[in-house]
């Protein structure tokens, strides 16, 4: 059996105990080319990471991200905090020869989502090169894998249209407390960033093309929410009285987008987008919608129904035209042959534990992990497009008699 791969976890909050399901499950389900141990977990609060290795099991804890990238026996540093700290701590890992698996977004800012790009391809020029990659874990949902496959082999013809949406409802209640991805400077956005940078990057990669222009508008419905210590879950105060402090929020609940696209080699197609992200779409508790149009057929997914993918063949005869629920858990769909026999189905971590895997496997190979930090600053770049487009209200025309009379 092969050295270890040592890891390190910065952050233990929902990702961290995401990713540590994920590193524990991997080698269960799939040969690894090395085993990997969960060495070190970070946390601010060095009780509370302590506490949390304890009970996620990790072998040690630390309350300093330093220690992880100092330390010879950490070879994997894996990113799972707020946006804010992604650049500082993967650009210093890098440097130190660790690879970095790092949470989505990439950044908070399109700068520092440069700056870490660059620091991965300068990463891969050391005597020992440290690989990296992007959280994007929607991808290695086997249904969406399918998709891709079943575009790259041409059973969709030429993509004519792409409508994605991430609909969430978390944030409908204004009662609900302020928490950091409500923070522009914490999170870099609201939905947008959160979740529209998951459904943007789901799409490009079954489509195998790149938006490349947006008309973009973003919404913020509740302005500020009270700050949990004041209030209960329910936005009240054990003695019913209404919340006594409040924080800002200075991010989007909605964001919405047209999109242009190129090929994957910059090419421009005539292909149409329109994307949306929204944390107030009350009822779509984590409703991730991919539909792309070809000219020889379409598909459909919907990640609340996540082991099926819809797929129309227009090839077939007319009498057998319809949309096929496709029940992605044959041994030869991907992935799937790792894990339960036909129908049994997977879930959430499941994409996250494939997304380990695909890392393992890549540092081990030698080869570029993907999404990569190149990929993650592309989603980057469309964010960015997003609220530069956003913040310009002149992609919207008055409705009225104003251009008639104008005449
Ligand atoms: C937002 O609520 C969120 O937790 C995202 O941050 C995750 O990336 C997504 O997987 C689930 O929803």
């Amino acid at each position: 059996m092969s050295e270890a791969l040592r890891v390190a976890m910065v952050g233990h909050a929902f990702m961290g105990r995401m990713h540590t399901q994920a590193w524990k499950t991997a080698g269960r389900f799939f040969d690894l080319p090395r085993p990997v141990e969960c060495t070190l977990l970070v946390g601010r609060d060095g009780d509370r990471a302590a506490q949390g290795a304890t009970r996620l099991e990790w072998a040690e804890s630390s309350d300093d991200w330093r220690t992880a990238v100092t330390r010879d026996d950490i070879d994997i540093v894996d990113i799972c905090t707020p946006g804010d700290s992604h650049a500082e701590i993967a650009i210093a890992a890098l440097a130190a020869g660790k690879h970095v698996m790092c949470e989505k977004p990439l950044a908070t800012t399109l700068a520092d989502a440069t700056r870490m790009a660059d620091a991965a391809r300068a990463a891969l020029e050391q005597p020992e090169p440290a690989r990296s990659m992007c959280g994007f874990s929607y991808r290695l949902v086997p249904a969406l894998t399918h998709a891709r496959d079943l575009v790259g082999a041409g059973r969709l013809g030429e993509i004519l249209q792409v409508r994605g949406r991430y609909l969430q409802d978390w944030l409908t209640d204004p009662q609900v407390p302020w928490s950091w991805r409500l923070d522009k400077d914490i999170a870099g956005s609201g939905a947008l960033g959160d979740i529209g940078a998951h459904i943007i990057d789901a799409a490009e990669y079954v489509t195998g093309l790149r938006v490349s222009q947006v008309a973009a508008t973003v919404q913020t419905f509740v302005h500020e929410r009270p700050v949990a210590d004041s209030a209960s879950a329910l936005g009240r105060a054990v003695d019913g009285s209404a919340p006594t402090q409040t924080r800002p929020v200075t991010v989007d609940d909605a964001a919405l987008l047209l999109a242009r696209f190129t090929d994957a080699d910059g090419r421009p197609r005539p292909t149409t987008g329109n994307f949306e992200a929204t944390r107030v779409a009350t009822g779509r508790k984590n409703g991730i919608h991919l539909e792309v149009n070809g000219t020889l057929g379409s598909i459909f997914f919907d990640f609340e129904d996540m082991n099926t993918l819809q797929f129309y063949d227009a090839s077939v005869s007319g009498t057998e035209q319809g949309f096929t629920r496709i029940l992605v858990t044959q041994p030869d769909h991907p992935f799937t042959g790792h894990w339960w026999p036909t129908g049994h189905g997977l879930g959430y971590e499941h994409g996250f534990v494939h997304q380990v895997v695909g890392f393992v496997q890549a540092i081990c190979d030698g080869t570029q992990p993907r999404p990569s930090f190149d990929d993650a600053l592309h989603i980057q770049q469309v964010l960015d497009a997003v609220e530069r487009s956003a913040g310009d209200d002149a992609c919207w025309t008055p409705v009225g008699p104003g251009a008639a009379a104008a005449n």
